[in-house]
């Protein structure tokens, strides 16, 4: 046996280093300019989405055979990690779209999969993704929300909260309970469109972070819809849901890890011009080993993620926990750091006039959505002592 490791595989194809270059040069291009706006204006990016369309980044993880690029869970990382790198509202225009279509990617019937994939892939349509509620957020099992089916078709009623991208995207996937008996067993998934009859959306939540993607509520009001939009088998809607997120989970620390890296860029940038007591404030040890600090965990999450990519792609049967580590320590990661860059232009940083404090305060978010870091500590371990 040939005790010689394989060394390709420790390191990027030469495709994903040039998704890499492609989407770094136009996020530098067409949205690092506009961030700030976006930021301070709580306005959705319609160029920033017509940007990434026409340069087939809106929604990378879309296979051929439904119109997509059909790339791999590591290049739709990448796509994400540097549109955040730059700008994390517009990072959740290609996580979100995954998020949504997911579902149906596991487990929508063949029928489903072509009627709404294609408009994904073409840019046409964007989707959301349902499952909490207001009293059902990390214990996403407790819902509410009750779809009946009344002969002919699947009549849904009930309010979900927290849906990143609503009003903005015309689809959504939809956690629903069909059979109160069965607890998570009597969970099913549902599409429900925007211009179906009873569905509506609430007012724009006014948060602290990532503020050009709306979060609002959604509405169920008999909202009445095709028998054949359902997702898969009735019952099987919470483990479908709990699926998707093994495979976003790590897409939301690779968003995290954008931020962190983009608060990085910035901190080297300002340590090299920023002179106090005669010299750059790079010169001084203190800012150094800070650095060396927020480097070191940057990158050792950018390993666990891609990581993670490369597992979700194998479809492992560890990519549970694994994604949830991924997204934990990521997203911990991005907190840290982009507190510290805060901490590295002092004064300056407390203000709109540089990036970091718009990082500090987008990185929160990773720690919480798609599962709080402490229901994903849950995760990890309940799933290692199974
Ligand atoms: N993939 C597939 N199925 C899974 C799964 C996974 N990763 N994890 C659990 N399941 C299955 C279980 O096997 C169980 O199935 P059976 O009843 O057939 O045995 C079922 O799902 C219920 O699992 P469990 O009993 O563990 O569910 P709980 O209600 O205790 O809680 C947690 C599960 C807390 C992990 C889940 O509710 C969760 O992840 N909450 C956070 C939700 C979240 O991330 N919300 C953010 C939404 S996006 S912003």
């Amino acid at each position: 046996m040939a005790l010689k490791s394989d060394f390709d595989t420790y390191r990027l194809t030469d495709e994903h280093a040039m998704i890499r270059d492609a989407v770094r040069s136009l996020a530098e291009d067409k949205i690092a300019p506009r961030a700030a706006e976006i930021d301070r204006t709580a306005q959705f990016p319609y160029d920033v989405l017509e940007a990434l369309t026409r340069a087939g980044f809106h929604a990378t993880h879309i296979p051929e055979e439904y119109g997509g690029v059909g790339a791999d869970s590591l290049a739709t990382a990448i796509v994400i990690e540097e549109v955040a790198r730059v700008c994390a509202s517009s990072s959740l225009i290609p996580a979100v779209n995954k998020l949504g279509t997911m579902p149906v990617i596991l487990s929508g019937s063949e029928e489903l999969k072509k009627q709404v994939l294609p408009e994904v892939a073409s840019g046409e349509a964007m989707f959301s993704y349902a499952l909490s509620e207001r009293e059902a957020g990390s214990d996403a099992a407790a819902m509410r929300t009750r779809a009946l089916f009344d002969g002919d078709h699947w009549v849904l009623n009930g309010t979900k909260c927290w849906i990143s991208n609503a009003g903005v995207s015309s689809h959504y996937t939809v956690m629903a309970v069909t059979d109160p008996s069965k607890g998570s067993r009597g969970i099913s998934a549902f599409v429900v469109h925007k211009d179906d009859p009873g569905f509506s959306v609430g007012h724009h939540e006014r948060k602290l972070g990532i503020k050009g993607s709306p979060t609002c509520e959604i509405y169920l009001e008999n909202c009445t819809i095709p028998v054949n939009r359902i997702v898969g088998e009735p019952g099987t809607g919470f483990k479908t849901a709990l699926t998707t997120l093994d495979h976003t989970r790590l897409t939301i620390g690779a968003q995290a890890l954008g931020i962190a890296q983009g608060a990085i860029d910035a901190s080297i940038a300002y340590m090299k011009t920023r002179q106090q007591f005669g010299k750059p404030i790079g010169d001084f040890q203190g800012l150094q080993f800070m650095l060396a600090d927020m480097v070191m965990q940057t990158e050792a999450a950018r390993q666990l993620i891609y990581a993670a990519a490369a597992k979700a792609e194998r479809a492992e049967p560890g990519l549970t926990w694994y994604s949830a580590a991924a997204k934990a320590f990521a997203s911990d990661v991005a907190m840290r750091v982009t507190t510290d860059a805060v901490q590295i232009f002092g004064g300056a940083g407390y203000t709109e006039d540089f990036p970091v404090e718009r990082m500090m305060r987008d990185a929160k978010i990773t720690q919480i959505y798609e599962g709080t870091n402490q229901i994903n500590r849950m995760v990890i371990a309940r799933q290692l002592l199974k």
